[in-house]
């Protein structure tokens, strides 16, 4: 069905065999289809250019043995026409590479595309001409084209990689790429064959070419897990969901965090059993679907190694009792990688292709390639005889395609290659600063591979569309990102990397998988969802981060970072706001404790620790409960008495469970958090003297508690934080308990309110600076605030223990915290400063919901390990710092 608003044509004006569109597009697979689609249909004149001689770019290409989609079909599919929708009807859940070119061939001929596209045509360089604004693409069929917008539509795994093995040319018998396999028919009946490679491809094409193979020898550099598909007829459930409410279940696709509409899962590996456990992943195993054991399993699984260690374990049990001969399976049972830091595969038949007599598995870590003769191959310990090499060694991804244009010069002459020489830099995966008017369809930067592409690609697609038409209305020619915009999108992807696992494989992902690549996780680990959010934020921020310019318009340029907190922050905050919650104070101070108390409840309880005991000390005024956590280590352990966050006003000894639990797994040590008294029943300076008197008891009975004797550490969040502060002080001068440290979490430390902390952050970050009035209203009357026990940025600093101190970018108290350990640095105490970038008040005690806190929450593990004498501990799954420490020395200089 021809669309009838496309009238205009691409083809129509050529000067000088030279062809003028407004926008060129390199690719016409998924994503060049669409975007000639939609160019067209919104008037500008378009051509997409194609190696290829037909469309379907990667499906193209790939039609090795058993090529198929591994993104159940009917999410993978254009949803932009719901008439295309109705039209279409997939055989199978995982549709074969003959079926997915065939649907592409139809949305092709249902728009009337081909017209549009000129095949066999490689695009070899493409130059921004500033003069005239507009960019010239040669080809190497001679026809150059001249357009004023150029879109790279070139995929993300379309570049095959060499194989970087020695003796390639001399073989004499057949050789084949998985990623560039003939269209003609290639015979394997009754053949020796080798198969380099255990990717996706290979792990398809393997049991089929067994099938036919006299001899299959497959060559193994790195076992990768592998999953049933269980191919058939379209999941019932899922085929009734999509049929229910097909625009709903679009959407949710949308918004979700891999394009693909399954829910967040919330129940946590340790709060399972092992038997519930399993049977997530019995049940998971048997549907064969790669998106929903990413993500249904337990949510803990993509982003903590010890989570992660549980299913991979799961995982090789299956290969293990798959497999008959134990070497083979050990062989194939991957333990380099978390499950889903390198791309697993869905496969049909892969582990028991080696239970047969034909087939041998070489496992390349014991004996490499040495090289690859007329023959076949030798490793360093035997020759394989061989008539046909099948190399399955994957793609130069994700800027592969993009800089097999080359060079491609943005302004001024520079050139794209020097400006990626240290890893891509993008805006949003989708442009370059300094290559005006270039974008590039799920470019390294955006969710991409990390995500279903037909969901990433019409985003991008759409979003690029509708960018190019307001620019046209509003009568602008170029669009470029800034140099700003683009570095905050880089710390942005660094940030968003700590938040899963995929920084800890080397894969293609990371560009580790290409001899001399510059290394770093390309693919937007945010999730899909957010994402596209970020995006509309972008627009809806008057295109923040990009100038615009045309010939009667005046420039516009509205530069700036679209996000400044790390990427789970955003997402805490952003569900609060849904949430459209009246301020906390406004519940009263008993309603506030009640809401509180509700809003603990419902976020992951805490990780085992070896033991919890509740208990009562000795306060000023009475008993005080306490709750204890000792590690699973025998003891006996230091001892960091603990005081909760709340204002003076809210929370118990329970109500940082999750955080105190942490800290004890991460040091080793007792925490004993203290149930102090509450403000407005105590006032000040009841806390205080509490937190004095619970120290003073707990380093008493240290050795009755099980701990260490000798000196305890102090440590609090926010008017926690002020409690451990103020308790340094009162023991210093009461003549102890001896302390050998402090950690002081976003502490409140001083009454003044007019710290530029309290306006930048007044609003907007959970802890308000209308709050904290409220609490120190209801803690401390105006004549005692600045006493030292509630001030304690007041009181004299020198002789205390040394301190670690954390400050949190949006965060109220961030100032305040920030002036009390420059003021103790001046004072002669050592002392080290977290100031955590995009955090706000409350992402450290937000343990496994603000992730990205894991860092912080290790260096604080670290400074407790070395108040209490005891050597380091890291955790490999910790690595990646969001936020910078600052030494003494920096500290001393600025206080200074
Ligand atoms: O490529 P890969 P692929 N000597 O890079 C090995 C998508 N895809 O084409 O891991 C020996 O995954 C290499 O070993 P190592 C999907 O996203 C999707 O299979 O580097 N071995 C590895 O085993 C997938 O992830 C589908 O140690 C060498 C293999 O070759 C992506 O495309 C189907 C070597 C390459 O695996 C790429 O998959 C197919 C050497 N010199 C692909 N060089 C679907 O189902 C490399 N290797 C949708």
């Amino acid at each position: 069905m021809p669309d009838v608003m496309d009238a205009t044509r691409a083809s129509e004006a050529t000067s000088g065999g030279t062809q003028q569109v407004d926008v060129a597009v390199v690719g016409a697979g998924f994503a060049g289809l669409y975007l000639l689609h939609r160019l067209r249909k919104a008037g500008f004149t378009t051509v997409a250019l194609d190696e290829a001689n037909d469309v379907g770019g990667t499906w193209y290409w790939n039609r090795y043995p058993g090529a198929r989609c591994d993104i159940q079909t009917i999410d993978y599919s254009y949803t932009f026409d719901p008439e295309l929708e109705s039209a279409w009807k997939w055989s199978e859940k995982y549709a074969t590479q003959p079926e997915i070119l065939r649907y592409l061939g139809f949305v092709a001929d249902r728009y009337d595309l081909r017209r549009d596209i000129r095949f066999g045509t490689k695009v070899t360089a493409a130059a921004w001409d500033d003069a005239t604004d507009r960019w010239l693409l040669t080809t190497d069929d001679g026809a150059s084209v001249s357009c004023r917008t150029y879109i790279m539509a070139t995929g993300c795994l379309s570049a095959p990689k060499p194989p970087e093995i020695d003796g390639v040319k001399d073989f004499k018998g057949e050789v084949y790429f998985t990623g560039r396999w003939p269209h003609e028919e290639v015979k394997l009946a009754g053949k020796r064959i080798a198969v380099i490679g255990t990717g996706s491809s290979g792990i398809q094409s393997i049991p089929l070419i067994a099938e036919q193979a006299a001899q299959l020898t497959v060559f193994q550099r790195t076992p990768n897990f592998a999953l049933p598909a269980h191919n058939g007829a379209a999941p019932a459930d899922r085929a009734a969901l999509l049929e229910g409410d097909r625009v709903g279940y679009r959407e949710q696709a949308r918004w979700s965090l891999a394009g693909v509409p399954w829910p967040q899962q919330m129940a946590v590996s340790w709060q399972l059993t092992d038997a519930e456990r399993r049977e997530r992943f019995e049940q998971a195993w048997a549907k064969g679907d790669l998106v929903y054991i990413l993500t249904q399993l337990w949510a803990d699984q993509a982003v903590d190694v010890e989570g992660n260690a549980l299913l991979a374990e799961l995982i090789r049990e299956k290969i293990r009792t798959t497999i008959k001969d134990p070497e083979t399976a050990a062989a194939l049972s991957p333990h380099d990688h978390p499950f889903g830091a390198k791309r697993p595969c869905l496969d049909t038949n892969y582990y028991a292709t080696y239970n047969r007599p034909n087939v041998t598995l070489v496992n390349l870590r014991q004996e490499p390639i040495k090289s690859i003769t007329a023959s076949g191959i030798t490793t360093d310990k035997r020759t394989f005889d061989v008539d046909t090499i099948v190399f399955a060694t994957g793609f130069d991804a994700m800027t592969g395609a993009i800089m097999a244009v080359h060079p491609i010069t943005g302004r001024g002459g520079k050139s794209l290659s020097d400006v990626w020489a240290d890893g891509p830099q993008t805006y949003l995966g989708l442009t370059v600063a300094g290559f005006p008017n270039l974008f590039m369809i799920t470019g390294p930067g955006s969710p991409s591979v990390l995500s279903n592409m037909a969901v990433s690609i019409e985003q991008h697609v759409d979003w690029v569309a509708d960018r190019l038409i307001a620019m046209r209305e509003a009568g602008f020619t170029t669009i470029e990102a800034t140099e700003a915009a683009q570095a905050g999108w880089t710390r942005h992807m660094a940030d968003c990397s700590t938040l899963t696992l995929h920084r800890l494989a080397n894969t293609w992902y990371t560009g580790a998988n290409v001899p001399g690549k510059a290394q770093g996780v390309m693919p937007y680990t945010g999730g899909v969802g957010p994402y596209r959010s970020i995006c509309n934020e972008v627009v809806s921020g008057g295109m923040l981060g990009f100038r615009l310019t045309g010939p009667n318009v005046a420039e516009q340029c509205n530069d700036g970072e679209i996000v400044r907190l790390q990427p789970d922050v955003r997402l805490v905050l952003n569900m609060l706001a849904d949430m459209k919650l009246p301020p906390i104070e406004s519940f009263g101070f008993q309603g506030a404790r009640d809401f509180v108390a509700q809003f603990n409840a419902s976020r992951p309880a805490g990780r085992p620790v070896g033991e919890v005991v509740d208990g009562t000390l000795p306060g000023p005024d009475g008993p005080l409960p306490y709750r204890l956590y000792r590690p699973a280590a025998p003891g006996p352990h230091p001892i960091v008495v603990y005081f909760h966050g709340g204002g003076w006003v809210l929370g118990d000894e329970q109500s940082d469970e999750p955080f105190c639990r942490d800290m004890c797994r991460r040091t080793g040590m007792i925490f004993v958090s203290v149930g102090y008294r509450h403000a407005p029943e105590h006032r000040f300076p009841a806390a205080a003297e509490d937190g004095y008197a619970a120290t003073r008891w707990i380093a008493e009975h240290a050795a009755d508690l099980g701990g260490r004797s000798g000196p305890v550490m102090v440590a609090g969040w926010s008017a926690g934080g002020n409690i451990a502060a103020v308790t340094c002080q009162l023991a210093r001068d009461r003549g102890g308990p001896q302390i050998s440290g402090q950690l002081l979490v976003c502490p409140a430390t001083d009454c003044r309110f007019d710290r530029p902390s309290y306006n930048d952050n007044a609003t907007g970050y959970f802890l308000t600076r209308s709050l904290m009035y409220w609490f120190w209203d209801l803690y401390c009357s105006p004549g005692d605030r600045t006493d030292p026990r509630v001030s304690p940025l007041r009181g004299k600093l020198e002789g205390l223990p040394q301190a670690f101190v954390v400050t949190c970018e949006f965060d109220p108290l961030r100032d305040e915290g920030v002036a009390y350990a420059e003021a103790l640095a001046a004072a002669g105490v050592p002392v080290e400063q977290l100031n955590a970038r995009g955090h706000f008040h409350s992402s450290f005690p937000m343990v496994d919901v603000v992730i990205t806190g894991a860092s912080g929450r290790m260096q604080m593990a670290e400074a407790l390990r070395r108040f209490a004498g005891l050597p380091p501990e890291r955790r490999q799954s910790d690595e990646g710092v969001p936020g910078r420490t600052v030494s003494p020395h920096e500290i001393a200089a600025a206080a200074g």
